[in-house]
């Protein structure tokens, strides 16, 4: 598209065509950079100023996916991010590409999983005298508040520098999004091979250790084995921190309880006789000693305070100073990786006596058996309720994800993703992408994505409809890049449900009313995945098992009730007061 020559005269750089291989350009440089730091996979979308970067990066030995829109494609450079403990690439254009990916690498920021987004954007003069260039924005003092770091670079000499400081920036401490600002000018500016060679080199020591100190070590361990009443509380962290053999270690010599968070599901088996996932309330209750590992004490916690005994004391084991003492004072911080720390807590504990409460674990352990048989007998009476409800369809799924316990089970939706989370055992660290932290939606199709082509394995994905919505045009790039990758949406018709009522009574849908009779297993065909439509039970049962089975893309499309699902799921305490009744 051209839509204007004063772009191109103003960049001399890019009138000028470089003689590969004597000379290179900014873009060449950049993905050689990438590659020196390990960089080997990118997910974007291109166009101007980026088109010929992703090409050469492809040609450097970097696997380039590209995407129908720029958050789906940050979602899986997060999930990577999270997955491999090395910074997720995420590649886009200036401008609105730059801002759809920005969200994603917003939500990395929150959620503490690195990756870097790289975007072209417009030459400085016009933007900053707000000119009107082609795509101009000032991206990269939007990028800032949002993101752990964030950096332009102009010059092509300087684009080494800057892949290094981003890459140190999102993985160093505790992780999150780096924004990486570069100029076409910079992307087009010619330098001879010879020069530019000598501008890479390997960094040395990219994640150093941080170790904890003795003090906070001592005060921790003293804490843990004078509690009568002790859990572990383990999050995210301590997945992406890759410490299963530590936790396992600790929680295994020690006897004491643990109780994960929703994507720490699997760091230990949730049917390990340790675990306390169901015994929440007891927990904050009860407990007098919490141990948190890589978790924050933030909303999914009610932030220390609601159910919590104020009388708990807490020792919280995080590599971020900041995180201290943010709701409720922490008797015992330990400063530091979780490698570090685990292993400086574990040769300490050995020399200490535990004073837990026996009774403290059967009590536990029976609430739990109590729960369970709960649980299962929700699964029972729904087994063959028609048309199928939430239930219905997670007593069909359960048993086919418990006996493939190595796919990677990607979740989104408000019942579709509780009842999922509730129903379905994890046994292996890693094994569950949810939509975390911020709870949003969107991450469905990115990162299953990023999931797949970061480990290999297979995915599977169950996703309410509205969820899937937000990034279900993603299902044609799981199927381009033949994908092992299942997508399981549960159609109720909406969100939360699909029988809101519209209060003006005008003939338009309510607002959370979406297409209970939609066929999204047509999707699907477009894209020549295999798929299917099933009503019930046996039959999703045996879509799934052949859908995993198959190790290719698949779509199957499971009809619910309109009237399964209640309003924001298991946090409709969340809403602001009720003006009127509303039917939802
Ligand atoms: P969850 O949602 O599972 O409760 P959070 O995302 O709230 O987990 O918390 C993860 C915590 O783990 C963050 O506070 C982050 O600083 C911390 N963390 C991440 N990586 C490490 C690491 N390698 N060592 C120590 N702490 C880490
Ligand atoms: N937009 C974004 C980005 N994130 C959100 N969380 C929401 C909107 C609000 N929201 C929820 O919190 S859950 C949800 C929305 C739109 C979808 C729930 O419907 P679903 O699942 O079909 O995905 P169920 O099974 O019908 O509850
Ligand atoms: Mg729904």
């Amino acid at each position: 598209m051209d839509t204007s020559n004063s772009a191109a005269s103003a960049n001399k750089a890019t009138l000028q065509t470089p003689k590969y291989p004597n000379q290179v350009t900014g873009m060449y440089i950049l993905a050689r950079a990438l590659r020196m730091v390990g960089i080997t996979n990118m997910y974007g979308l291109v166009g101007i100023p980026v088109t010929d970067f992703a090409y050469i990066a492809q040609e450097q030995g970097i696997r380039f996916a590209g995407f129908h829109h720029e958050q789906n494609a940050g979602m899986a450079a997060a999930t990577h991010g999270y997955l491999t403990k090395t910074p997720g690439v995420l590649l886009t254009v200036s401008s609105l590409g730059f801002l759809n990916g920005l969200t994603a690498t917003a939500n990395a920021t929150v959620n503490c999983y690195p990756m870097i987004q790289i975007s072209g954007s417009s030459e400085r003069e016009p933007i900053d005298l707000g000119q009107g260039t082609y795509e101009g924005l000032d991206q990269l003092s939007i990028a800032k508040p949002l993101v752990k770091a964030a950096y332009r670079v102009n010059k092509p000499e300087d684009i080494p520098t800057a892949v290094v400081r981003a890459y140190r920036a999102a993985i160093s401490g505790r992780p999150g999004g780096v924004y990486l600002d570069i100029t076409t000018p910079c992307l087009g500016a010619i330098m001879n091979m010879a020069d530019a060679e000598k501008l890479f080199y390997k960094p040395v020591d990219l994640v150093p250790a941080m170790v904890p100190s003795e003090e906070s070590v001592k005060r921790a361990v003293e804490l843990i084995s004078s509690a009568k009443k002790p859990v572990f509380l383990i999050g995210k962290g301590a997945a992406y921190a890759q410490v299963e053999n530590k936790v396992k270690q600790l929680v295994e010599s020690t006897g004491i309880p643990f109780y994960p968070m929703s994507m720490a599901k699997g760091l230990m088996p949730d049917n390990h006789p340790l675990s306390a996932i169901s015994c929440r309330s007891t927990i904050m209750q009860q407990a007098d000693v919490v141990v948190l590992i890589g978790a924050r004490l933030n909303w999914l916690l009610s932030r220390g305070h609601g159910k919590w005994n104020s009388d708990t004391k807490f020792v919280q084991l995080d590599i971020d100073p900041q995180e201290i003492d943010i709701n409720r004072p922490i008797a015992a911080p330990v400063i530091g990786d979780l490698d570090s720390s685990l292993t400086a807590i574990l040769s300490q504990l050995g020399n200490h006596k535990t004073s837990m409460d026996p009774a403290w674990v059967t009590q536990l352990q029976a609430e739990t058996k109590v729960k369970k048989a709960k649980l299962d007998e929700r699964l029972q009476q729904n087994a063959s309720t028609q048309p199928m409800n939430h239930w219905t369809a997670l007593s069909a799924i359960k048993p086919v994800l418990e006996s493939n316990p190595d796919v990677i089970l990607v979740n989104e939706g408000a019942n579709t993703l509780d009842d999922t989370r509730d129903a379905v055992n994890m046994s292996l660290p890693r094994h569950r992408i949810d939509c975390a932290t911020w709870a949003i939606m969107g991450m469905g199709m990115g990162s299953c994505i990023g999931a797949a082509m970061a480990t290999g394995k297979s995915v599977v994905a169950v996703e309410g409809d509205s969820a899937f919505g937000f990034s279900g045009m993603e299902f044609s790039t799981i199927c381009r890049f033949k994908l092992p990758v299942t997508v399981v949406i549960f159609n109720n018709g909406g969100i939360y449900n699909g029988i809101g009522v519209n209060m003006s009574n005008d003939g338009d849908p309510a607002p959370t009313t979406l297409d209970v009779n939609a066929r999204f297993d047509k999707i699907g065909d477009a894209f020549g995945a295999q798929t299917y439509y099933v009503t019930n039970p046996a039959d999703l049962k045996n879509a799934l098992s052949e859908a995993i089975a198959s190790k290719k893309p698949c779509l199957i499309d499971v009809q619910l009730a309109a009237d399964s699902g209640k309003e924001s799921g298991h946090i409709g305490y969340l809403n602001p007061a009720s003006l009127q009744n509303i039917t939802v």
